[in-house]
């Protein structure tokens, strides 16, 4: 979203720093932010309603940085982004900046800042589950995703039976494909997904052995990541069926970063491949 809400030096007495006279005392601060919403609503009807009101925006800064208190710049501006992104859904992802002019330093200078951007990640899920309830166990992850509040836009395609893919000597699956909004980053949504399975009774043993609950990171925007850690795009995604069927009723023109091939591309050459 390239459209733009732009706040500038919005200036707020409060009491962040490491020095305890920081703290006591407190100081000026000054704010820019700017917020990525699409105005195009708003310029037709002519509707606060449509947009998001800046003067709501510079009052809830102004609160939230006067009620808190932390030694940082890094912290004000991590947990003020969080608390916009929270409080107003419509912006879609915010630069925010905070500036220290009176820095304590002993030293003349402008302003000292921090500026970081924060926003909602568009992420694309594979669910999967070949024990016990596997109904109920993929329904327990989708209500466990519903109930964070870094999470939001929960949806969820059908349910497919699916014949067991590399080690077919397992249970028949139940899979499906979830779609969602976070501002997590991948490794702390991959850190979620983990606690997740771990609360569906999920026992790590053997590799593509069966489980209550598999949740795999397919999509994560346009990230194309590569590590120990982790690997997305899912590095073997369009080699599955069950992946690639359930994936395309949620988003049949989405584009793979590295494939540059649609889920519907993908699907239908991997269909071809079994005709
Ligand atoms: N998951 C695997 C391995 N094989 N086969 C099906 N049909 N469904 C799965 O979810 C699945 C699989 C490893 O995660
Ligand atoms: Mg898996
Ligand atoms: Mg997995």
């Amino acid at each position: 979203m390239a459209d733009q809400i732009r706040i500038q030096n919005l200036e707020v007495y409060a009491h962040h720093g490491v020095f305890p006279e920081e703290a006591k005392l407190g100081q000026k601060f000054l704010v820019d932010a700017v917020l990525y919403t699409d105005l195009r609503e708003a310029g037709f009807s002519d509707h606060i309603r449509a947009s998001v009101d800046y003067g709501f925006v510079c009052h809830f800064i102004t609160e939230f940085m006067k009620e808190n208190t932390f030694q940082l710049l890094e912290s004000v501006a991590e947990h003020l982004a969080e608390a916009i992104l929270l409080e107003i859904p419509k912006i879609e992802k915010i630069d925010l900046e905070i500036k220290k002019p009176w820095a304590p330093i002993a030293l003349p200078l402008d302003t000292a800042s921090v500026r970081i951007s924060r926003g909602w990640h568009t992420v694309y899920l594979s669910a999967g589950s070949n024990l016990g309830d596997r109904e109920g166990y993929i329904r327990f992850g989708l209500d466990a995703l519903r109930t964070d509040r870094h999470v939001r836009d929960v949806q969820i395609s059908s349910l497919m039976e699916t014949e067991p893919y590399g080690n077919t000597d397992q249970p028949l699956f139940l899979n499906a494909a979830i779609g969602l909004r976070t501002l997590y980053t991948p490794y702390e949504l991959l850190e979620l997904l983990h606690q997740v399975e771990a609360d569906a009774g999920r026992k790590r043993g053997i590799h593509w052995g069966p489980r209550t609950l598999d949740l795999d990171i397919l999509f994560f925007d346009e990230e194309i990541l590569e590590n120990k850690e982790l690997i997305v795009p899912h590095p073997d995604m369009e080699n599955r069926l069950f992946v690639l069927k359930p994936l395309s009723e949620l988003c049949p023109g989405r584009v793979h970063p590295v494939l540059h091939k649609t889920v519907l591309q993908m699907l239908r050459r991997l269909e071809g491949k079994f005709l």
